[in-house]
C-alpha cells in the first residue's frame, strides 16, 4: 500500500522526505519514478498532468496538496474517488498575512510613497483616511475569506463579506448570492477574492463586477485583491478599468495564465502589485502532517475530514 506523490512545479524531495518521516511504514512513490499502479492507495496531488491517475485500480482517497481543487476537476479522467483539500492554520494564517498586508498597503498608500522615494520627492497631502473608514469586502466566507476578514476588522477595517449561500458572521455586515452582489459591491472599497474557481465563479471579476465598486470612498477610488484563482478575473476588464480611473489599483497573486506571461502588461501597470501565487503556500511541515494524519484516520476506519463535494466544485 503506497502514497503517490503527483505534483508539478513544486519540490517534491522536500514532500517525500516529510512524508517518509511520517508514515514510516508506507512507501511513498513519485510520479515520473517506476512505481506498482496497483499498490497507489493514495495521492497527493498539486496540478498532476492529466491522465495521470486513471488505471490506479485500489486509490482510495485524492488530497490535494493545496486548498482549492479546481487543479484536481481540470483532469477530465481524475478517478472517483473521495477528495479531500487543505484545511490548516499554517496556510489560513498565511493568507490573512497577505490579505491584511495589501489591505494596508492601499490603505497607507505604500506604492506611491515608494515611487516618491525613488524620486527623492517629499510630498505628503495630509491626506491618510482611517482603516474604519475604509469598506473591505470580501468574496468568498469560507476557512480563509473568514479569517481574513477577522483579521482586517482588528486593523479596524469596515468589513463586509459575501458567499453563496447566507451566512451569518460576528461582526460582518454579509450578503449572498446574485442578489446580494450589486448591494454588497456597491458599499466595497477594496473588494477581496477569496473564492474558489468553479463552473460558477469562472470570470466573475469582469468589467460589470468592477463597474458596481464604490466611487465614493475614502480612498478616491476602488481596489482590487485577487488570491483565489486567476480563472476568477478578466485582466482585460481589469486593466481597462485601471486605464478608465474606475478602479485604481489591483493587487493580483492569480492570473489566467500562470507563471504570468512576460508580455503581460500587469507586469509594468503602475497601479499593479504582482505576486507569484504564494499568497499562502503550502509548507511541508504543516501539509503534509494533516495528509498523513487524514491518512491515519482512513487506515482506522475513521471518515475523511475536509472532503470535497465534486458537484459544487469545490
Ligand atoms: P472554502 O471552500 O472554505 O470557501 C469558499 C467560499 O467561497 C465559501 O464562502 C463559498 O460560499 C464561497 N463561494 C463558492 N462559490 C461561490 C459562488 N458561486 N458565489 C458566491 N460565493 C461562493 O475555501 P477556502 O476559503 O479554504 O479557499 C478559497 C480559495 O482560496 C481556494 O479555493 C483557492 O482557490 C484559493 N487559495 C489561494 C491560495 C493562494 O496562495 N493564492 C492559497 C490557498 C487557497 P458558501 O460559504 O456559501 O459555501
Ligand atoms: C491553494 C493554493 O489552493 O496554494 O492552496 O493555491
Amino acid at each position: 500500500m503506497s502514497l503517490l506523490l503527483a505534483m508539478t512545479g513544486w519540490h517534491v524531495e522536500d514532500w517525500r522526505e516529510r512524508f517518509k518521516a511520517l508514515l514510516p511504514d508506507m512507501p511513498i512513490v513519485i510520479l515520473g519514478e517506476p512505481f506498482d499502479r496497483r499498490s497507489v492507495h493514495y495521492v497527493a496531488s498539486w496540478k498532476h498532468p492529466e491522465g495521470s491517475l486513471a488505471g490506479l485500480p485500489n486509490l482510495a482517497a485524492i488530497f490535494s496538496l493545496g486548498a482549492g481543487v479546481d487543479h484536481l476537476f481540470a483532469d477530465t479522467r481524475l478517478p472517483e474517488v473521495p477528495i479531500a483539500r487543505v484545511v490548516d492554520p499554517d496556510l489560513t494564517t498565511r493568507m490573512s498575512e497577505y490579505i491584511v498586508l495589501h489591505c494596508l498597503l492601499h490603505l497607507r498608500q505604500q506604492r506611491r510613497y515608494d515611487s516618491q522615494q525613488r524620486q527623492s520627492s517629499w510630498e505628503d497631502d495630509r491626506n491618510q483616511p482611517a482603516a474604519r473608514s475604509v469598506r473591505v469586502g470580501m468574496m468568498g466566507l469560507g476557512e480563509l475569506g473568514q479569517d481574513a476578514a477577522r483579521k482586517l476588522k482588528v486593523m479596524g477595517f469596515d468589513v463586509a463579506g459575501w458567499s453563496r449561500s447566507p451566512k451569518s458572521v460576528a461582526g460582518l455586515q454579509t450578503f449572498a448570492g446574485t442578489d446580494g452582489m450589486a448591494p454588497f459591491l456597491a458599499r466595497t472599497d477594496i473588494l477581496v477574492s477569496l473564492l474558489p474557481l468553479t463552473d460558477e465563479t469562472r470570470g466573475t471579476i469582469d468589467a460589470t463586477m468592477l463597474a458596481g465598486l464604490a466611487q465614493d470612498g475614502r480612498l478616491g477610488g476602488p481596489f482590487l485583491i485577487n488570491a483565489g484563482r486567476g480563472g476568477l478575473q478578466v485582466e482585460a476588464d481589469i486593466l481597462a478599468a485601471l486605464d478608465a480611473g474606475t478602479l485604481k489599483g489591483a493587487t493580483l497573486d492569480v492570473f489566467e495564465t500562470e507563471p504570468l506571461p512576460v508580455e503581460s502588461k500587469l507586469w509594468t501597470h503602475p497601479a499593479v502589485t504582482v505576486t507569484p501565487h504564494n499568497a499562502a503556500m503550502s509548507e511541508p511541515e504543516a501539509i503534509a502532517t494533516q495528509i498523513a494524519a487524514q491518512i491515519r484516520r482512513l487506515e482506522a476506519g475513521e471518515p475523511l475530514e475536509h472532503v470535497v463535494d465534486p458537484a459544487r466544485g469545490y
